[in-house]
């Protein structure tokens, strides 16, 4: 996966463009000289959410957070308040093919568990 770079192209007007000596001299075509600048830009980000539900078993969220988000026990458990607390929360934020990865082994695991654990993902 590649992402677009930005290119700004600085036109310098002169009299005289070079002397000629270089390849990339262009006297003789009314002495403009043209600069681009490219940055490239950072990849986009992704928020991977966990969302509350009356069914699914505290000890199996705590699990998943720890399976497939590499999160220690006591944050995990935290995190699982949170989610049940609030309804939702931010369990961690991954380029797009890594977010979009995590919500798929989230909700397979979920559903071959017959929990009704829901994972989704959203741009930052
Ligand atoms: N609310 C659930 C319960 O009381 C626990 C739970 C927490 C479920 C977090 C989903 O993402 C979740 N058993």
């Amino acid at each position: 996966m590649t992402f677009p770079a930005t290119l700004s192209r600085l036109t310098l007007s002169a009299q005289k463009g070079g002397t000629g000596d270089r390849p990339g001299d262009r006297e003789g075509e009314g002495g403009l000289l043209t600069q681009t600048t490219t940055r490239t830009q950072r990849p986009p980000l992704y928020k991977v959410l966990l969302l509350n539900d009356d069914y699914t078993p505290m000890e199996f969220v705590v699990h998943v957070l720890e399976r497939f988000f590499g999160i220690n026990h006591a944050q995990a458990f935290e995190i699982m308040l949170t989610v049940h607390k609030k309804g939702l929360a931010v369990v961690g934020v991954f380029s797009f093919e890594v977010a979009e990865t995590k919500v798929a082994q989230v909700m397979d695991f979920a559903r071959r568990h017959q929990h009704p654990l829901q994972c989704t993902m959203e741009k930052e």
